[in-house]
């Protein structure tokens, strides 16, 4: 028999409405909110890294600039996620500790590297249009907090994505060379960018429960294929080829058929052995360590001003 409160929020899920801290919920709710917010925000964290690799080598000063704000936006998503996940009763220590630990999960996609500065521009194109793909649907989360975080990400994650879609274009209408480098970036992100959106469905052991709880809106293939084809258009334009032999338009099911995805190495990646993981990791608790001073510094002015107040 179902109690008051949790009648109210089945029905306040069923209705299309919101659920706001405060309110009552299933404590399997807040732990796979909890879960899945915390490892987007630490994806936005680490998503840092591969990036700012290139602040310093980028090729004039306005994409230079171009390139510090975009990284400063993920930084920023990334405290706007950790505040909004810290409205479930998580502390930001406490997220990060795990993050720290190697504990937490954070996006695949960040573990591969950036070699050349087209890596920039299929980030952009692949990367945040996958998150964009992934991310629209999530404004309509049934958890208000996550869902209004999301509204504010999705602007500018598509101005990041257009600045990548530039930054090919750029390029494919540069020198042989150019285009090489171009089409080398699209070949090295296309698949890793397809396995952001998670597993297939049947191999997918949150989707049925998040999509009943409205927190998922689609399955993990179903934006996999709508990405897809977004993509192929764009990719004309571009004028680069989508790495997959197997891609063809399907007339019966009005989808595009894609080639099979290399699963074992998304497991690898998740396992921790993709080709960055542990640069990844040692970067953010290095970046941790040397940002001790300053949190300190922060925990101990706070703590004279209250003094100074009661005195
Ligand atoms: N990487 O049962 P499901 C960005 C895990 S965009 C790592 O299908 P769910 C912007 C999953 O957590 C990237 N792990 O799980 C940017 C679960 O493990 P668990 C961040 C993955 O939650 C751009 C297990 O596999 N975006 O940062 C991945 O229903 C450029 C089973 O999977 C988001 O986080 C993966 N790719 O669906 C920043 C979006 N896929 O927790 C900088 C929000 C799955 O049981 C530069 N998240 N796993 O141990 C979501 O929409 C969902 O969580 C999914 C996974 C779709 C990622």
């Amino acid at each position: 028999e179902a109690s008051a409160e949790e009648r109210r929020f089945t029905e306040l899920i069923e209705a299309d409405s919101r659920v706001e801290p405060r309110d009552w919920m299933p404590a399997a709710y807040r732990k796979t909110l909890i879960r899945q917010m915390s490892q987007h925000a630490h994806s936005e964290i680490i998503g840092m890294q591969p990036e700012s690799n290139w602040i310093t080598r980028a090729p004039s000063l306005k994409r230079k600039a171009i390139l510090m704000a975009k990284v400063q936006d993920e930084a920023g998503h990334g405290l706007y996620l950790y505040s909004a996940t810290q409205t479930l009763g998580i502390t930001r220590d406490e997220m990060m500790d795990q993050l720290i630990a190697g504990k937490a999960r954070y996006s695949s996609i960040f573990n591969y590297p950036t070699p050349t500065w087209a890596d920039m521009g299929a980030i952009g194109w692949l990367v945040d249009g996958a998150a964009i793909c992934n991310q629209v649907p999530l404004c309509r989360a049934s958890y208000a907090p996550y869902g209004r975080a999301m509204v504010r990400i999705c602007k500018e994650e598509s101005f990041h994505q257009r600045q990548g879609f530039e930054i090919l274009l750029e390029l494919m209408h540069g020198t042989d060379a150019q285009k090489r480098m171009a089409q080398d970036a699209v070949d090295r992100w296309y698949w890793p960018s397809l396995m952001m959106f998670g597993p297939p469905d049947d191999d997918s052991p949150n989707s049925a429960q998040s999509m009943a709880w409205k927190i998922k809106r689609f399955s993990n293939d179903e934006l996999r294929q709508r990405f897809v084809s977004m993509l192929v258009p764009q990719a004309e334009v571009l004028g680069v080829t989508l790495p997959d032999p197997d891609l063809r338009w399907n007339e019966e099911r009005g989808e595009y058929d894609l080639g099979e995805i290399d699963w074992t190495e998304f497991h690898e990646v998740l396992a921790g052995r993709g080709p960055c993981n542990a640069l990844r990791l040692q970067r953010r608790r290095d970046a941790h360590e040397e940002g001790r001073w300053v949190r300190e510094a922060a925990a101990a002015y706070a703590k004279r001003v209250a003094e100074r107040e009661t005195e």
